[in-house]
């Protein structure tokens, strides 16, 4: 399955102030969990990581990363993705896979 993604490091987001009708959805990495771990949001709108934690983390979907994935992400860092498509989409992070969370688009 092809799934739109769009990635970007912390400081753009900080910097671009779209005008956008939707919410972002924010997940926060910290003490090696995805947190909140399932997160549901409409088509286009953007899921926003930050890793909070001392670890490396990433976001990697549960297709070996085929459908999406971000950068390796340190510490204070975020990263960003935006789904076209409805559906269920299960990621992981790729340095520890028993992390683990969900993207529900609807
Ligand atoms: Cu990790």
């Amino acid at each position: 399955m092809m799934t739109r993604f769009a990635a970007a490091l912390g400081a753009a987001l900080i910097a671009a102030a779209p005008l956008v009708a939707h919410a972002d959805a924010h997940v926060t990495i910290d003490q090696h969990m995805f947190m909140p771990a399932t997160i549901i949001v409409h088509p286009g709108e953007k899921v926003i990581w930050m890793n909070k934690d001392s670890d490396v983390h990433n976001v990697t979907s549960d297709d070996d990363g085929k459908s999406f994935h971000t950068p390796l992400l340190d510490t204070g860092e975020s990263a960003s993705l935006s789904f076209a498509t409805p559906g269920t989409f299960g990621y992981h992070c790729s340095v520890h896979p028993d992390m683990t969370g969900t993207i529900i688009v609807r």
